[in-house]
């Protein structure tokens, strides 16, 4: 605790003597222009016609500033389709909250000088050319909230004290990138965590039990890796899920009766396993269930009549999905779609867009 509290007021006085003595609003002129010199291809010319020496950064495409002392507080250039490497001088500036390079073909690695920024809430890098590891001094950024990853080619494991030193992320997106290895067991320190998705990698073992403690989770998708094993009987413990793909990997053992705590859970997509067993009958306590996709598993037995009570449940594809598909479950479903409300475009398969970068 002393411990703690000591380095805590070091790191505070630190930050304050490194922002006040050394960084100024032509600090941050500098790491833009520096930024802008890494820049190879600006097709449309936003950099070379906004960006100019003799006017002031927060009037500059992309850039704000903090209204009382003229700091650039977000540099947000998502989508002009910028080519070239990230300047370690970005690191400079102190103010930054929000960054999004996203849709561009940033390439090389991210910066260590990143790091520097404290007051990072956003950071969205995703749908670029990046690689390397996932950078451990991620997971040391205090404030941050959102980091959006996918669409690169990071490879690696995720840093093991991934969630050590960042209390407040709510959101990881990693979808398609080369990333290996276990989901670290340390995931329930992450104790806002709403937002986990790593969909399209080849990650595999057992997804931990700890998922449980990410208490706040509302989406986990986890769909096109290799995860084996049973799905942790404590996952049902997360109150708030709404979202859970589990899909195209090599999953096993039965669908848990404690599915039916989950009654926020809208969405649940378990096709592509090795799932064993019947269909629980606790699955129609789910009162705002869409999609149920469980097609390609090794179910058997009867659907139970209880589910087609489920008022919210799109049963034109959850009909093509498992029975038309024979599953090797039996079972009819109501004649015509009569009282279910139908809505296709969120029955053909996970809506991979919704969770990915967030920004288109
Ligand atoms: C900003 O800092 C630089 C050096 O870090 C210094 O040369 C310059 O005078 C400072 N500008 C203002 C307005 O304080
Ligand atoms: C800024 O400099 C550019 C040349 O670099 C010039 O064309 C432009 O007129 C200048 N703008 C102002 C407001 O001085
Ligand atoms: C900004 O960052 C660069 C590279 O990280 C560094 O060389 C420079 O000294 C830093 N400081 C200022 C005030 O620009
Ligand atoms: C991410 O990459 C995948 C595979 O290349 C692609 O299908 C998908 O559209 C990309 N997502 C975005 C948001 O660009
Ligand atoms: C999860 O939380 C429970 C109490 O809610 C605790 O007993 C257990 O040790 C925690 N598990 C992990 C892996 O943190
Ligand atoms: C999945 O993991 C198994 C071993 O656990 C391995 O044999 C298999 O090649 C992996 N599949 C993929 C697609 O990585
Ligand atoms: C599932 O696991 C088995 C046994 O380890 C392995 O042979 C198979 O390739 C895996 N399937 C996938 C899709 O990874
Ligand atoms: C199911 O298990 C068998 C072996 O028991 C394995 O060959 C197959 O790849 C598994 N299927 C999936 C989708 O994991
Ligand atoms: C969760 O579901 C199980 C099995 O259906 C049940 O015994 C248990 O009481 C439920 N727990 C909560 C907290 O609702
Ligand atoms: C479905 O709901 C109706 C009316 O709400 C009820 O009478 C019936 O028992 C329910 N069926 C099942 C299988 O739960
Ligand atoms: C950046 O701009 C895009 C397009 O205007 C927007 O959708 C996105 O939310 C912005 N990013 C941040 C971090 O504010
Ligand atoms: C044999 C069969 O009916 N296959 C269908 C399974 O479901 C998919 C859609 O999820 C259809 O495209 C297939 O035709």
């Amino acid at each position: 605790m002393g411990n703690f509290s000591l380095s805590f007021a070091l790191s505070i006085l630190l930050l304050h003597s490194f922002a006040l003595s050394l960084m100024n609003s032509s600090t941050d002129k500098h790491a833009l222009i520096s930024f802008k010199n890494s820049i190879t291809y600006d097709p449309y010319a936003i950099l070379s016609t906004s960006w100019s020496q003799n006017t002031s950064v927060c009037s500059w495409i992309g850039v704000s500033c903090g209204l009382k002392h003229r700091r650039v507080t977000a540099l947000n250039l998502s989508g002009y389709d910028l080519a070239g490497t990230v300047a370690p001088h970005l690191g400079n500036l102190s103010f930054l909250r929000y960054l999004d390079i996203s849709f561009n073909s940033f390439t090389g690695t991210l910066p260590s000088e990143l790091s520097k920024l404290r007051r990072l809430k956003v950071m969205n890098v995703g749908v670029n050319s990046y690689t390397g590891e996932i950078p451990t001094w991620l997971g040391s950024l205090p404030q941050l909230e959102e980091l959006y990853l996918n669409n690169n080619t990071f490879l690696g494991w995720l840093p093991s004290d991934m969630c050590n030193n960042t209390p407040n992320i709510k959101l990881l997106e990693l979808d398609f990138n080369g990333l290996e290895g276990h989901i670290p067991s340390n995931i329930w320190k992450c104790k806002h965590l709403e937002i986990l998705s790593l969909n399209f990698n080849t990650f595999s073992g057992k997804i931990p039990r700890a998922i449980g403690n990410t208490s706040m989770l509302r989406v986990l998708s986890l769909a096109y890796n290799n995860f084996t094993g049973n799905i942790p009987a404590n996952i049902w413990k997360c109150k708030h899920l709404e979202y859970l793909a589990l899909n195209n990997n090599n999953l096993s053992g039965n669908i848990p009766r404690a599915i039916g705590n989950t009654s926020m859970l809208t969405q649940l997509f378990l096709s592509y396993n090795n799932f064993t067993g019947e269909l629980p009958q606790e699955i129609s306590a789910l009162p705002i269930l869409e999609v149920l996709d469980v097609f390609k598993n090794l179910l058997y037995g009867s659907i139970p009549s209880s589910i087609y009570n489920i008022s919210t449940l799109t049963w034109d594809g959850w009909f093509r999905r498992t029975v038309q598909n024979r599953t090797g479950l039996s079972g009819s479903v109501p004649n015509g779609s009569g009282s279910s409300k139908i809505v296709t475009g969120s029955s053909v398969g996970p809506n991979f867009v919704d969770y990915n970068g967030g920004t288109r």
